[in-house]
């Protein structure tokens, strides 16, 4: 079966916040931002200025033997180093210090202080990095609620998953490529909690994963000074083609009501469709309880009534 062709997301040039607001952000779909001035970090952020701006502090990263990293397998495994050998090594095609092998690949996923209770904001942890990017402001301040450093090895390449807060990734330096999919294509990805099964988007196992066939990819090469709107919920599999730097802004686009006050990573389901899930896990125990046809049949009924009460009218 032949996967659907790849879609390509939008561009548009030096938005503003009026035009985020009333035109982009409505329309629910990725789109690159371009000639959006996000400061000197665009020209200052090579390796050796990361490295002396960043400091020693210790940061702990992904390390994993390929690039690619796969979290079914765990083939990848946490370590802490300063941040400045963390940096030297990521942009390093081989280590002469090493975890793993001497080809290991890197990648950063800022914390905050304490990654438990505390989320990441590169003013707290970066705080001189920090001052070289200006991050657009195309949402109300006060509805932030994180920035993450994403530091990557060339190659190394981050599963599809999905975030629940509607998100800017600013691409400092470094090209990358980023697939993504509409939440619509959630029942074609195999999901696991919040990442998809299928790790090898460009050459899926068929036999294994049939649907993904059927899920539409929307891909973007990022340039360094790209801004990609990613919202709420739209899956993303990204690829460092280079050594790259990226910063990207979580906020909160909906009523602080939804979201989970314990999350840290902005990754966490909306209170309601937790407690959603939580009764549905009930309902299949119910399920169970039946003998097969009778399950079979209420399954069924069960699935019917969902659709007709909740799919959306403009999906349907
Ligand atoms: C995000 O912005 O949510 C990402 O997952 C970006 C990953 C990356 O750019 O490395």
């Amino acid at each position: 079966m032949a996967m659907k062709e790849k879609k390509h997301v939008r561009i548009y040039n030096e938005v503003t916040k009026e035009i985020f607001e009333a035109e982009i952000a409505p329309k629910r779909e990725p789109a690159i931002l371009r000639g959006l001035d996000i400061g000197s970090a665009r020209e200052k952020w090579t390796p050796e200025y990361l490295a002396q701006y960043g400091g020693e502090r210790t940061v702990k990263v992904h390390v994993c033997p390929s690039g690619k990293m796969d979290f079914i397998h765990k083939n990848f495994a946490y370590k802490t180093l300063p941040f400045n050998q963390f940096v030297k090594r990521a942009c390093e095609d081989i280590h002469e210090e090493y975890f793993i092998s001497p080809v290991e690949k890197y990648y950063l996923r800022s914390l905050g202080d304490d990654p438990r209770k505390d989320i990441s904001d590169i003013t707290v942890q970066f705080p001189s990095l920090a001052q070289d990017i200006n991050i657009p402001k195309l949402y109300s301040e006060d509805r932030f609620f994180s920035s993450v450093f994403r530091i990557s090895s060339p190659q190394g390449q981050l599963w599809t998953h999905y975030d629940i807060m509607d998100n800017l990734l600013i691409q400092v330096t470094g090209r990358k490529r980023v697939v993504l999919y509409s939440p619509r294509d959630a029942t074609k990805l195999y999901l696991n909690g919040d990442k998809s099964e299928v790790l090898d988007i460009d050459n899926p196992d068929l036999s294994k994963y049939p649907k993904f066939a059927e899920a539409t990819p929307l891909e973007c090469f990022m340039e360094p000074g790209d801004v990609l709107f990613i919202p709420a919920m739209w899956f993303h599999n990204v690829i460092s083609l280079q050594f790259g730097v990226a910063v990207n802004v979580f906020w909160r686009h909906l009523d602080p009501c939804y979201y989970d006050n314990k999350d840290t990573y902005g990754n966490k389901d909306l209170v309601p469709a937790t407690r959603a899930m939580q009764i549905m896990d009930r309902a299949i125990k119910a399920l169970e309880e039946l003998p097969e046809e009778y399950k079979d049949f209420y399954a069924r009924r069960v699935i019917c009534k969902v659709k007709d009460k909740c799919y959306s009218r403009k999906h349907k």
